[in-house]
C-alpha cells in the first residue's frame, strides 16, 4: 500500500510571477481545505496595497441608503463560516485539443478551504434594495491594462439578484481561521459558491446596485465563451457555475508502480451540488468501478474518493475517472471546445506503467 499524501511537502506552482497566478500540486489534494500557502492563486493585475484600518467598502447604486462600512463594522455584523471550493474558469486548460489560449493551467487552479464572513443580503437590507434593482456589481481595487481592452481596467464582476442575495453568497474576511491573506482578497473578498473563481471579486472597494446588465471587460469579454477568437458583437454566454469534475491525485503521469493492489485516490465537486457517483475504469472504458467516496462537509465543497486497483499484470494502464453530481451532470469523454478552454471537465486520464522491478 502507497503512503498518505504529506500536504506540508510540497510547495505551490508558479505559473505567473507578475501578475501572481500559482496553482497547488495535485498531491496535496485530498478533499479537505487546501493550506493557506498552497491554496491557488490567480490575479490579474498586480495585488493592490490594502490597509485595513483606513479601508471602507461603499454601498450605493438603486439603494435606499448609502452605506460606508469599515472593517470594524462588517466584523460587528452576524457571520457564518462554510467550505467552499474555488475552481479558475481556465483550470484543466492545458490538456484542451486543438490549443487554447490563456494561462497555461494544467490541472492546478482549484482548492478549498473554510471561509468566514458576512452574508450580502446582510449588507443590502441595511441599505434597502429599491425595486429597480437588476444586478449587483462588485468591484475590486485592482486595476491595470488588459489585453484586448482600452485604457485601464478595474477587476468587477455582477450577479443576478437571486445569486447576490443568497444566503451563502458571502463578504468574506476569514480563510481557514486566520485572516484573509494579501494573494486572497484581504480586506474583504467575495465568495460566490458553486460558481467559478472570477465572481469571486477580491479586494472589495464597492458595491453597486444596478438598473442595467453590467458589460465590463472580464465578464463580457474575457470570462464567456467564445467559438473563435474574435468577438463579433453579439452578446455571449457568460461563465457562471461550475461542472462537474473530478481529478485522479495518484498515481501521477507516467507513474511505474509495483504489480499489486493499488489505492488511486482523487477529488470530486460540481457547481450544481455534491457528487454522489465516483466510477474508475483501468481497461480502456469496458467496466466502470465504483469508487468509495469520503466525507461530504458542504455541498460547495469537494470529496475525496478512492479505488482499490488490483493490478496484478504488468502493462501500460489508463486510469479514468468519472464523477456525477445530485443533479445528474455526468463528466463527458471531451468537453466542448470554446477558444479560452474555459470550464474544461473531460474526464482526467492518467497513463501509467505496471512493471516487476525485478
Ligand atoms: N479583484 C480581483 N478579484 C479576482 C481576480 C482578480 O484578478 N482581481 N481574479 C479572479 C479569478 S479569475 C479567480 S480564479 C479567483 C481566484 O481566487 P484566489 O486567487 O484566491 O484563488 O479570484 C477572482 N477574483
Ligand atoms: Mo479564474
Amino acid at each position: 500500500m502507497v503512503d498518505e499524501p504529506n500536504k506540508s511537502s510540497t510547495q505551490r506552482i508558479i505559473l505567473n510571477r507578475e501578475p501572481l497566478v500559482a496553482g497547488v500540486p495535485l498531491k496535496s489534494l485530498d478533499g479537505g481545505a487546501t493550506p493557506v500557502e498552497q491554496f491557488f492563486v490567480r490575479n490579474h493585475f498586480q495585488i493592490p496595497t490594502m490597509d485595513g484600518a483606513g479601508w471602507n467598502l461603499a454601498i450605493d447604486g438603486e439603494v435606499e441608503n448609502s452605506l460606508s462600512l469599515s472593517y470594524d463594522d462588517l466584523k460587528q455584523m452576524p457571520s457564518k463560516e462554510l467550505p467552499v471550493l474555488l475552481e479558475c474558469a481556465g483550470n484543466s486548460r492545458a490538456s484542451v485539443q486543438p490549443p487554447i489560449e490563456g494561462v497555461l493551467w494544467d490541472h492546478s487552479g482549484v482548492s478549498s478551504a473554510l471561509w468566514k464572513g458576512v452574508m450580502v443580503r446582510e449588507v443590502l437590507d441595511r441599505a434597502g434594495v429599491k425595486e429597480t434593482a437588476r444586478e449587483v456589481l462588485f468591484e475590486g481595487a485592482d486595476q491595470g491594462k488588459e489585453y484586448g481592452s482600452s485604457g485601464e481596467t478595474r477587476f468587477a464582476m455582477s450577479l443576478p439578484m437571486d445569486k447576490a442575495l443568497d444566503d451563502d453568497t458571502l463578504l468574506a474576511y476569514q480563510i481557514n481561521g486566520e485572516t484573509l491573506t494579501p494573494e486572497h482578497g484581504y480586506p474583504l473578498r467575495l465568495l460566490v459558491p458553486g460558481w467559478f473563481g472570477m465572481a469571486s471579486v477580491k479586494w472589495l472597494t464597492r458595491i453597486s446596485v444596478l438598473d442595467h446588465p453590467f458589460q465590463g471587460y472580464h465578464q463580457s469579454s474575457y470570462y464567456v465563451f467564445l467559438d473563435e477568437g474574435k468577438d463579433d458583437g453579439v452578446l455571449k454566454e457568460r461563465v457562471s457555475s461550475m461542472r462537474v469534475k473530478s481529478l485522479i491525485t495518484w498515481p501521477g503521469r507516467g507513474e511505474v508502480l509495483e504489480p499489486g493492489v493499488h489505492l488511486v485516490r482523487g477529488v470530486a465537486w460540481s457547481g450544481h451540488g455534491a457528487v454522489d457517483r465516483l466510477e474508475v475504469t483501468t481497461d480502456g472504458g469496458q467496466s466502470w468501478q465504483l469508487a468509495d467516496l469520503g466525507e461530504l462537509q458542504s455541498p460547495y465543497s469537494w470529496r475525496s474518493w478512492r479505488y482499490r486497483w488490483e493490478a496484478l499484470e504488468p502493462g501500460h494502464f489508463l486510469i479514468r475517472a468519472r464523477a456525477t453530481d445530485v443533479a445528474g451532470n455526468v463528466q463527458p469523454v471531451r468537453a466542448r471546445w470554446n477558444f479560452r478552454g474555459f470550464a474544461n471537465n473531460s474526464i482526467h486520464a492518467v497513463p501509467v506503467i505496471v512493471q516487476s522491478n525485478m
